[in-house]
């Protein structure tokens, strides 16, 4: 009868623990997604981790050329991978692992080199180009934002950032920005605009944006606490955003 008591306790106490709140940020290449993202998580202190789509990334295959394969289409990323970890955030799973992708080998590292989230963070911010182009994905986002920045701003970021941290040459980033990288945010990027909460233009260097989203995330989960402790409803505890 008391273990009885105590399972029926214990099944009660991991229902009402809240679900993360989740946070897609979309946008195109070098629009300032991956700083929007680290400026919101650190203003959320120990509560919020980010995740980034670039994880996701398939391995290249043997039969497949970086140089002429494109890495900015749908087909370049596992997104059964992305809804799977963003399921088990939402099912309060520990121990979620995310891939660690090597830009230099065009493939995930070994597991052991995953990152494992073993505490359960309140808030999660997950960044990509693609980060609204899946449904299945959309449809796991609390709040949806899309990062705009002007294109000649994103080229020129882009153009300094490969030369810099990737190791490329001018021609071959101009090369493959003209082949794949515009062409793919054209047919795939931009048109998940439609889809967003907030647009934030100008980047992350658009201060009052990243107020309004960090006070709102902040709000909604406030309120969602809130509603739990107050009237004792899992329901809301389950679904912040509601
Ligand atoms: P952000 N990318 C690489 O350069 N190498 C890879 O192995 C995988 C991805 C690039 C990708 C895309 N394009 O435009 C960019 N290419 O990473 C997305 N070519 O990252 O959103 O931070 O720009
Ligand atoms: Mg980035």
């Amino acid at each position: 009868m008391l273990l009885l008591f105590f399972i029926a306790l214990v099944a009660q106490a991991s229902v009402v623990v809240d679900r993360p709140f989740i946070i897609g940020v979309a946008g195109g290449t070098a629009s300032g997604k991956t700083q929007l993202t680290s400026k919101v998580v650190s203003r959320l202190d120990e509560e919020a981790v980010s995740i980034t789509q670039d994880s996701f990334y398939r391995d290249l295959l043997p039969s497949q050329d970086a140089a002429t394969h494109n890495f900015d289409a749908p087909s370049a990323f596992d997104f059964d991978a992305q809804c799977h970890v963003l399921n088990a955030l939402r099912r309060c799973e520990r121990g979620v692992r995310i891939p660690d992708y090597d830009y230099a080998a065009n493939a995930r590292r070994p597991r052991v080199h995953d990152r494992v989230l073993d505490a359960l963070p309140r808030i999660v911010v997950f960044e990509g180009i693609l980060a609204l182009y899946d449904h299945r994905l959309r449809d796991l986002f609390d709040l949806k934002v899309f990062v705009d920045a002007d294109a000649d701003v994103r080229l020129a970021r882009r153009i300094r950032r490969d030369i810099k941290s990737r190791g490329r040459d001018l021609d071959g980033v101009l090369r493959q920005y003209l082949a794949f990288v515009k062409p793919s945010f054209d047919d795939f990027c931009h048109p998940t605009k439609r889809y967003a909460d907030v647009i934030v233009p100008r980047g992350a260097e658009n201060e009052a944006a990243i107020d309004i989203i960090v006070n709102g995330i902040r709000a909604r989960t406030r309120i969602a606490g809130q509603r739990r402790l107050s009237s004792g409803d899992v329901t809301a505890a389950q679904h912040p955003a509601a």
